[in-house]
């Protein structure tokens, strides 16, 4: 068993269990080197999207909507100049790298299929387990920027609502400065407020259940050290704030479903010609 039965209890109280020391330092430098390759190969011109939780329906382009099933790069709102050129390099604009890592490249996929993973997930009561969301999240020096409180479920929404985990793995230190994330202890119980869904005329739009602000003076760091994981449930409320260090905040995040859910058409990640896949 990975999980204590105290730390059962705590994920299930809090919402979140944060675990030190889960993934060991190479395989964390090992996704960091690899993301660094991809981002070098990556060729953006013609392609710039930018990834911002502030204007979510508005800059979710075909790009983004289409990722599912793709190894694809989004940009830092303040990646760039007036007239559309980057400030610095492409290196260092990246907000992050998504959405299906985790099965398309073989060191993610790797990371993300370790037996001790799925032990994790097993012990976390997600039956039959489907890999759906691989995702590298940059958090740059200085543009780093703003993750607004929500809840995963919004956006990647089942039926039953327990039926994901999110697995959020610290591939370098995450402080208050860097731009850790900040959740809400026990905020999961307080039920779903929005979904994020695929309109029938196409593009996005949200369905609100309840409109009242989020408590975020509830809300408290989870500063980590580099091999952390933090284990996030779906509803649980959570955010992270613009990274204006001189230090980067890189993380990988992996959000897994069961097999028995309802996985609706109308979320916005699709896997159209990548059948999902468990750990084997
Ligand atoms: O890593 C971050 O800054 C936030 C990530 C997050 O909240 C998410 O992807 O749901």
């Amino acid at each position: 068993m990975i999980l204590t039965a105290e730390q059962r209890d705590r994920y299930d109280r809090d919402g979140f269990l944060v675990i030190s020391d889960f993934a060991d330092p190479h395989s964390c430098d090992a996704l960091q080197t690899r993301a660094g390759q991809l981002v070098q190969d990556f060729d953006p011109s013609g392609i710039i999207s930018i990834f911002s939780t502030r204007e979510q329906n508005r800059r979710s382009d075909d790009y983004f909507l289409n990722s599912g099933d793709k190894i694809r790069f989004f940009f830092e709102e303040d990646a760039f100049l007036p007239d559309g050129t980057l400030k610095q390099s492409k290196e260092q604009s990246i907000n992050k790298i998504g959405h299906a890592l985790h099965d398309l490249d073989p060191v993610f996929s790797e990371f993300s299929r370790n037996p001790k993973v799925a032990q994790l997930v097993s012990e976390l009561g997600i039956n039959r387990p489907l890999l759906l969301q691989g995702m590298y999240i940059f958090k740059q020096p200085k543009i780093g920027g703003e993750v607004t409180c929500h809840q995963d479920s919004t956006f990647l929404y089942t039926e039953p609502q327990h039926a994901i985990a999110g697995l959020w793995f610290a591939l370098e230190d995450a402080t208050v400065e860097n731009g850790c994330l900040w959740a809400i202890p026990g905020g999961h119980t307080v039920g779903l407020k929005s979904r994020w869904l695929r309109n029938e005329s196409g593009g996005m739009k949200f369905d609100v259940f309840d409109s009242a602000p989020w408590e975020e003076e509830k809300l408290v760091p989870l500063e980590v050290k580099k091999g952390s994981l933090i284990i996030l449930n779906g509803l649980l409320p959570h955010k992270s704030l613009a990274n204006h260090s001189s230090r980067s905040r890189h993380a990988y995040t992996l959000h897994v479903i069961s097999a028995d859910c309802r996985y609706p058409e109308t979320n916005w990640l699709q896997r159209p010609e990548l059948p999902l896949r468990g750990f084997e």
